[in-house]
């Protein structure tokens, strides 16, 4: 794409001044989408129900990261390397390369980010990578493609790093992950089985589950979601809880009751892609009823099917 064509793609101004991208479905299902680390901040079902977490404190500045929505981990998830924390994606500016309606009314957003002497100064490999959000009814559909433009092979970790909101973590439970084994990050223990029928979130929690089902349901007294993900081989659950000392300077101290973070990850091993190859993580959400057996989300109406 060229750059002329970069700038037929209509931005708004964002929080901090920054360019982010807001498009409605045919239905009034949204989505806005930052172009720096193409951070999508807020996804609304047709219904308009804000279905993300953003902090009210959170930062936007050039080169930060961006607390709630759904954070792009690449190429390292977390601190499982030499790169910043959760790796660079997250702090780039992307390049817009559609918004606007699918052929089937969805919302959509697509952006791009290759390598530049910036990330080969950190990570030296070249890369192609591409996020899409669809957005349509009641679903949404988040896609991380990422694509080795390079003559030698690289690996690389990744997540989704969804922040769900919640009316209350304390009244929240995930299901579906009975007898996944899991890394618990704050407990030091790793490959451990879950034997809860129904996760509850009464205590900060931080696992990696790594053996898990490809469909979970988060399901809070009036209100379910059921979270479905591909090319990922971990989840990742995590829930601060309440600050023990100083809090994080991006969120306030109570902002843990309300977000959830479940994340599609390949965290614990990592993935290694040959020349040419590509690799998708894909994350479908779907609002649905507390009470009704879990369904496959729709894929958002997207007019493509996730890679
Ligand atoms: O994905 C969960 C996690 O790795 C936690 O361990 C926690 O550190 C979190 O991400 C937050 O990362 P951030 O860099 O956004 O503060």
């Amino acid at each position: 794409m060229n750059s002329a064509q970069a700038r037929a793609i209509a931005t708004v101004p964002g929080e901090g001044g920054m360019p982010k991208l807001v498009v409605v479905a045919a239905d009034g299902a949204r989505i806005e989408c930052y172009l720096h680390g193409a951070h999508v901040t807020s996804w609304q079902t047709a219904a308009r129900e804000e279905r993300l977490y953003l902090s009210p404190r959170a930062q936007f500045v050039p080169g930060g990261a961006i607390r709630g929505g759904i954070p792009l981990c690449f190429p390292q998830f977390a601190d499982q390397g030499p790169l910043p924390l959760h790796g660079f994606a997250r702090n780039h500016a992307w390049t817009p390369l559609f918004a606007g309606r699918t052929t089937a009314g969805a919302a959509e957003v697509r952006l791009g980010l290759a390598d530049s002497s910036a990330t080969r100064s950190v990570w030296p490999h070249p890369f192609a990578c591409e996020f899409v959000a669809t957005a349509a009814a009641d679903a949404l559909t988040v896609t991380l493609t990422v694509t080795n433009t390079g003559a030698t092979a690289f690996a690389f970790t990744a997540a989704l790093h969804t922040y769900l909101r919640v009316r209350d973590v304390h009244a929240t439970v995930v299901e579906g992950l009975t007898h996944a084994r899991y890394r618990d990050k704050r407990r030091g223990i790793d490959d451990v089985a879950e034997t809860a029928p129904a996760l509850t979130l009464t205590e900060p929690l931080d696992r990696v589950y790594h053996t898990v089902p490809e469909r979970l349901r988060v399901r809070e007294p009036d209100h379910a979601l059921v979270v479905r993900a591909t090319g990922s081989t971990d989840t990742v659950v995590w829930n601060p809880g309440p600050p023990t000392g100083p809090g994080p300077h991006d969120m306030p101290d109570d902002g843990y009751r309300t977000m959830l973070c479940v994340e599609a990850a390949i965290a614990r091993a990592p993935r290694t892609l040959a020349p040419g190859a590509t690799h998708a993580l894909v994350q479908h959400l779907c609002a649905a009823t507390p009470g009704t057996a879990m369904r496959e989300p729709s894929p958002a109406g997207s007019a493509r099917p996730p890679r």
